[in-house]
């Protein structure tokens, strides 16, 4: 059981860019088993290996209730994207700060699952959002940067001040 740090925004190494996974091992495995447990303890419903400083593709989620629908995604790929929707999100990387923004409505992914296996996914909702969400971290981006300038400038102001005042 380990719960990983968490990089907070606007920690530079959340705009690394991550590595393809060459083999899928223990190691992996170990990594992605405390990567669901800090996610679940956050409490998030996915989490990319970006955000606790390990910049290789890989993104884990749940969107159930009950926590237990774990989806584990290595390498992963967008095939298809169609429609468009907005919708809010947070991230565990920028605490307290929602924001509506714009992305595929439906997206198919392919990738590797924890035992090295291919496999396609598509999703819409929610999920689809949230798939979207995590393969931005993977190549570095975090989703306030979709937001405009004044908006990026306006929440990097305001998480400093919840910082200090958590000090
Ligand atoms: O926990 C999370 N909730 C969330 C809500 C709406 C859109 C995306 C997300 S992902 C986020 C966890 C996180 O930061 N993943 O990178
Ligand atoms: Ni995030």
């Amino acid at each position: 059981m380990a719960l990983l740090p968490i990089l907070q925004y606007p920690d530079p190494r959340l705009h690394k860019v991550a590595k393809l996974v060459v083999a899928v091992t223990d190691e992996t495995r170990r990594l992605i088993r405390d990567m669901s447990e800090t996610m679940y303890a956050a409490p998030g419903i996915g989490l990319a290996a970006t955000q606790v400083d390990v910049h290789e593709r890989i993104i884990v989620m749940d969107i159930s209730e009950a926590h237990n629908d774990l989806k584990v995604f290595i390498n992963p790929e967008l095939i298809e994207q169609s429609g468009e929707e907005e919708g809010e999100e947070g991230c565990l990387s920028v605490p307290g700060i929602y924001e509506k923004v714009r992305r595929a409505e439906r997206v198919t992914v392919r990738a590797l699952n924890e035992s090295g296996e291919p496999f396609t996914l598509t999703a819409d909702g929610l999920l689809a959002v949230c798939i979207q969400h995590e393969m931005d971290h993977l190549e570095g981006h975090v989703f306030v940067e979709h937001l405009s300038h004044l908006k990026q400038t306006r929440i990097r102001a305001k998480l400093k001040k919840q910082r200090r005042e958590t000090l």
